[in-house]
């Protein structure tokens, strides 16, 4: 692939507070230091039309969202955000770093809600125009580990799962970077933010010198 004509996609997945947030930022500045052309982006919540979908998707309010309910707004996020901010920047020349994607819908809609897998994948080529990632980076942690980091006052309706929903969700995370190694990095989260930091310096590397 030509980065000037093609561009890089690069995401992060792993249970809530893994500390993807953290690592696609540090990833970010380091890129745009070393004189890359970078977009820094999330799902969902990136368009106005996904800042929207986030607020219903995650309210507490929404308690008895139905499981496909859930997945179709997620995709609905996705198909926006594909056209409207993924598909333009790669046409740029730009390396994406994308903080979830179609992985979490797997892992969250499928694995944790029990949603058909076959299904959540289909609906979720869909909407992404099957737009795929070039390199995904996997952060794994025990769930109790990452949980511990959030604030339990501040909890929202997808992280009020029981813990056996997280559980299921690091399982199925896990079990994708094993469906497709040649995408995927399996990070150790448990280590301190700049440890995790060399690392996927180390693998973004590899990914660039293989493309450029
Ligand atoms: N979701 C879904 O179900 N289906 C889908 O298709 C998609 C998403 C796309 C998005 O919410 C929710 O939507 C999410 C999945 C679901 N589930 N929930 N809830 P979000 O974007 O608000 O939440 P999140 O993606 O889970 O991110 P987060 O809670 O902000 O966590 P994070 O990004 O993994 O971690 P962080 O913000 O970098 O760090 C969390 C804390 O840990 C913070 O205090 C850090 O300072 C600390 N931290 C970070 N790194 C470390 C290390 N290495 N050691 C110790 N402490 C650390």
């Amino acid at each position: 692939m030509d980065i000037e004509s093609d561009g890089g996609f690069i995401t992060f997945e792993g249970i809530e507070g893994c500390g993807k947030s953290t690592q696609a930022k540090m990833l970010y500045e380091h890129l745009i230091e070393t004189g890359y052309g970078v977009v820094h982006t999330r799902e969902p919540g990136a368009t106005a039309i996904g800042r929207v979908l986030r607020e219903t998707l995650l309210s507490t309010e929404f308690a008895g969202m139905d499981p496909r309910s859930e997945l179709l707004l997620f995709a609905a996020s996705r198909a926006q955000h594909v056209a409207e901010v993924l598909r333009p920047s790669l046409g740029d020349g730009k390396i994406i770093i994308c903080d979830r994607y179609v992985d979490s819908t797997i892992a969250y809609q499928a694995y944790g809600r029990g949603l058909p897998v076959a299904e959540a994948r289909r609906i979720s080529d869909w909407a992404s125009g099957g737009l795929m990632p070039d390199l995904t980076l996997l952060l794994d942690l025990p769930v109790e580990q990452a949980l511990g980091r959030l604030s339990p006052d501040d909890l929202d309706r997808i992280e009020l799962a029981d813990i056996d929903f997280h559980r299921r969700v690091r399982e199925g995370f896990r079990e994708l970077a094993e469906f497709y190694p040649e995408r995927f990095r399996v990070l150790d989260a448990t280590q301190p933010a700049k440890a995790i930091h060399m690392q996927v310096i180390a693998a973004v590397n590899s990914f660039l010198d293989a493309i450029i």
